[in-house]
């Protein structure tokens, strides 16, 4: 269902953008997606993939891998930003919380000694105090050769932050998926329909009984250097599995087929409950993710974080959307409206105080 647009993952679209702020050649770290129609969603796993919708979605840039560690740290560096998971929560945003637990932390996943109740998340997940993106699995935890990995406990706003001193954005859900498909729309992984074909584990996720036993099959227990394993169509490593990756996107059970129907018009309605900590769709999966328990290495899968959530787990990259993509012509004839971008609805947040968080 994609477009004809060219697949080249080195220049951005030609003859039909007259001019453009941005260097046509991908700038570095990114790969080039080309806009088209596609089939967002699943309708073979879990609720929230559904309904499957078609959706179309303007050129962009991706970062090709999760940004690392490294990257992170040289925004710290030059901007002093300080992560959500190294503040104190506000007692106020959490009214009957125990006071043990309003200290800086981030939750970190603790492998089981054997089975447990899988309906209960506490029994592997811990809000460890001092937890953050320096100390990944808390104090006394440190960064040693983990600079290629990608950066963990980052909250929605640490990515946002991330995202406007590189100059770019976190992608739209839609973006994020389309660009995860890498060209095969309709495929269940983001490599095609085999979860190991020939035996090649093709992302970073969990072999085995979760969360006690991880067989590493793939190599890695827990989260693994980016772009250790193959990429997608379009260039682009660990969209599924290693860490899951916030979106822009707000949060709702299920995709909303009627906006979905008019890409122009493919937007969203506020979502979380009032009082609630509003959500954020993350995608991919992660390295935790069993076929048994959480089978979400998947470009269709989804799940609903709150904003102010980071964990050993969650992670993202950026896009770069070109300036001049204003009006979008897909090979299908639906054409985008001046004014907008062929992406939207990423975009319509920005005057949207209700989306600020
Ligand atoms: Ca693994
Ligand atoms: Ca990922």
């Amino acid at each position: 269902m994609r477009g004809d647009h060219p697949t080249t993952q080195t220049a951005g679209r030609t003859g039909d953008i007259a001019s453009t702020a941005l260097p046509r050649e991908s700038p570095e770290g990114m790969a080039c997606v080309p806009g088209g129609r596609f089939l967002m969603g699943s309708a073979d796993f879990y609720p929230e993939e559904r309904p499957v919708c078609e959706v179309t979605v303007g050129d962009f840039w991706m970062d090709t891998r999760p940004v690392t560690v490294a990257q992170f740290r040289r925004f710290v560096q030059q901007t002093g930003h300080v992560t959500t998971a190294e503040q104190a929560p506000d007692p106020a945003d959490y009214p009957g919380a125990d006071p043990d637990l309003l200290v800086p932390g981030s939750l970190v996943f603790r492998k089981t000694a054997g089975p447990v109740d899988l309906r209960d998340v506490r029994n592997w997940w811990a809000y460890l105090p001092g937890a953050n993106w320096r100390h990944p699995d808390g104090p006394g935890s440190d960064l040693s050769r983990r600079d290629r990995h990608p950066v963990t406990h980052v909250a929605y706003a640490d990515a946002l932050a991330y995202a406007a001193w590189a100059g770019k954005d976190l992608p739209t859900e839609a973006e994020w998926e389309y660009a995860a498909r890498g060209g095969l729309d309709g495929a269940v992984f983001a490599w095609g329909d085999e979860f190991a074909p020939g035996g090649e584990q093709m992302a970073n996720t969990w072999q085995g009984q979760f969360p006690w036993q991880n067989l590493l099959l793939d190599g890695y227990e827990g989260t693994s250097p980016a772009g250790a394993f193959p990429p997608n169509g379009y260039g682009l490593y660990d969209m599924t599995g290693n860490v899951w990756e916030w979106t822009s996107e707000k949060f709702r059970p299920r995709h909303h087929p009627e906006a979905a129907a008019t890409c122009c018009a493919y937007r969203e309605a506020s979502s979380a409950p009032p009082g609630d900590i509003p959500r954020r769709v993350i995608k991919g999966g992660s390295h935790l993710c069993a076929p048994g328990y959480c089978l979400r290495y998947r470009p269709a899968a989804r799940q609903g974080e709150a904003v102010d959530t980071s964990t050993s787990h969650i992670g993202f990259r950026c896009v770069l959307r070109p300036d001049t993509c204003r009006v979008v012509t897909h090979g299908s004839g639906m054409s985008c409206l001046p004014g907008f971008t062929g992406v939207q609805h990423g975009y319509q947040d920005r005057d949207d105080p209700a989306a600020d968080v």
